[in-house]
């Protein structure tokens, strides 16, 4: 490939400026590896766009590790359970009591703004507003990516390892042959909202209600973030906000004993698509795939974030051990050992997504309101949604 504004040489190449592609170099940078990161949005909008807002108490024990745990601890909410709720029941379930860990509330936007700080303060660039990325070479030690940069020029990269971390709509995932994929679209999608509201729970809400699925979540003491079931075709500009609310409120069960939800200024809402997609393998050659790049669950289990950065936590040893030690032992199993904890992941969010959300028949509430009962009456039950939910230990080398 001739005719290249800038040639770059580097250790490893990242597609990706999310929280895989960022953690990915942060971690990469401990081993002493140096990584590029390219991205296809502008800074601005990578830290600002509405996505997770559970962390496991593993990932936070590793963010902590890693020195990205200040601001986490400062601002983030430690949470020891979950309520279920059904018209006229609302249990919880309380993680700490059950299995001796909880959760943490801590907007996928912090974490982003962490690690875009920290990657700065390690005078390590990141290429933002970067197009027609495509990846070369992936079969030999020598792959490279090439792009267009923001001033129109044509640069490459020129690395011994490419990872992925580009999400669902990136290049990487297709440039594996023979890949593998599965995919579940569930019929219906979340109406998400962020309010400048104090929450009206002191811990997450799930609710089901024949009418459709809610839940009222929370970004701090100060910010809501809430979710409506509605139809996958529906479009936001059917939803005022008093429509929401009011739906928010008959769902989450306003006025059932003394509990009320309390309205508020409604700052940004969007429909978003309930999927599945798992992909395999996770590496090809020199190429591996982390995150949305390589996995798709519906947010009702809280896994997405947390998956991805158990996949670079698993990918960044792998990585070191390969170039370092020229030990590939790691970097083979990779795909394999990720793939098990995606799938433990995939199981648990379509669980919680089939028990929680209102589709199928009379049959299917029947039997929807019957785990209910079972989940948050049963020992045996909770325990099981407790220790899916707070997070299985990540299972590093
Ligand atoms: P990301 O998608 O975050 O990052 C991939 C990055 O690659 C993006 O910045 C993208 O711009 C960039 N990229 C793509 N193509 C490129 C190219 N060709 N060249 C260069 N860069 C490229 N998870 C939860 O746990 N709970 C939730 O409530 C939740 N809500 C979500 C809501 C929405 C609308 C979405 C889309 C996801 C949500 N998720 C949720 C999942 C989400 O948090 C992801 O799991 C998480 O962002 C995964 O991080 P990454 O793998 O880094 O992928
Ligand atoms: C969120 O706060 O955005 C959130 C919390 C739990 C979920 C999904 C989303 O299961």
């Amino acid at each position: 490939m001739s005719g290249y504004h800038h040639g770059m040489r580097t250790q490893v190449a990242i597609i990706g400026a999310g929280p895989s592609g960022l953690l990915l170099s942060h971690l990469l940078d401990a081993e002493g590896i140096e990584a590029v990161v390219v991205e296809s949005r502008s800074e601005e909008y990578v830290t600002s766009r509405i996505r997770a807002g559970v962390l496991e108490s593993a990932v936070v024990d590793l963010l902590r590790q890693v020195g990205l745990g200040e601001r986490l601890s400062r601002q983030g909410l430690e949470h020891g359970g979950i309520y279920l709720q059904w018209p006229g029941e609302r249990h919880h379930i309380d993680f700490v009591d059950l299995i001796g860990r909880g959760v943490w509330i801590y907007g996928q936007t912090e974490l982003q703004k962490d690690l875009v700080a920290t990657r700065r303060c390690a005078g390590q660039p990141i290429d933002y507003e970067v197009s027609d990325t495509a990846v070369h070479d992936i079969d030999t030690d020598h792959p490279s990516v090439t792009y267009i940069d923001r001033d129109g020029h044509l640069r490459r990269i020129d690395a011994d390892v490419v990872v992925g971390c580009d999400g669902f709509y990136g290049p990487s995932r297709e440039a594996i042959p023979g890949l593998r994929s599965w995919e579940r679209t569930y019929p219906f999608a979340w109406l998400g909202v962020l309010a400048n509201v104090a929450p009206s729970t002191d811990e997450l809400i799930y609710a089901w209600h024949p009418d459709g699925f809610a839940m009222h979540s929370m970004r701090s003491l100060e910010v809501s973030r809430l979710y409506l079931q509605v139809d996958p075709d529906d479009d936001i500009a059917n939803w005022s906000d008093d429509r929401i609310w009011e739906c928010l409120a008959r769902r989450l069960g306003h006025g059932e004993g003394d509990w009320r939800l309390t309205p508020g200024l409604i700052t940004e809402k969007s429909i978003l698509p309930m999927r599945s997609h798992v992909s395999s393998p996770l590496r090809h050659g020199r190429l591996f795939l982390a995150g949305d790049a390589g996995h798709i669950v519906p947010p009702t289990g809280a896994k997405g974030l947390n998956l991805a950065i158990a996949d670079v936590a698993l990918l960044a040893p792998a990585i070191a051990m390969l170039l370092c030690k020229g030990d590939g032992a790691l970097a083979s199993s990779y795909s394999d050992t990720a793939l098990r904890r995606v799938w433990r992941c995939t199981h648990f969010s379509w669980w919680m997504t089939t028990m929680l959300h209102r589709y199928g028949d009379d049959f299917d509430a029947e039997l929807q309101l019957s785990q209910l009962r079972w989940v948050t009456t049963s020992e045996a039950g909770a325990r099981g949604l407790a220790e899916n939910y707070a997070g299985l230990p990540l299972d590093l080398p």
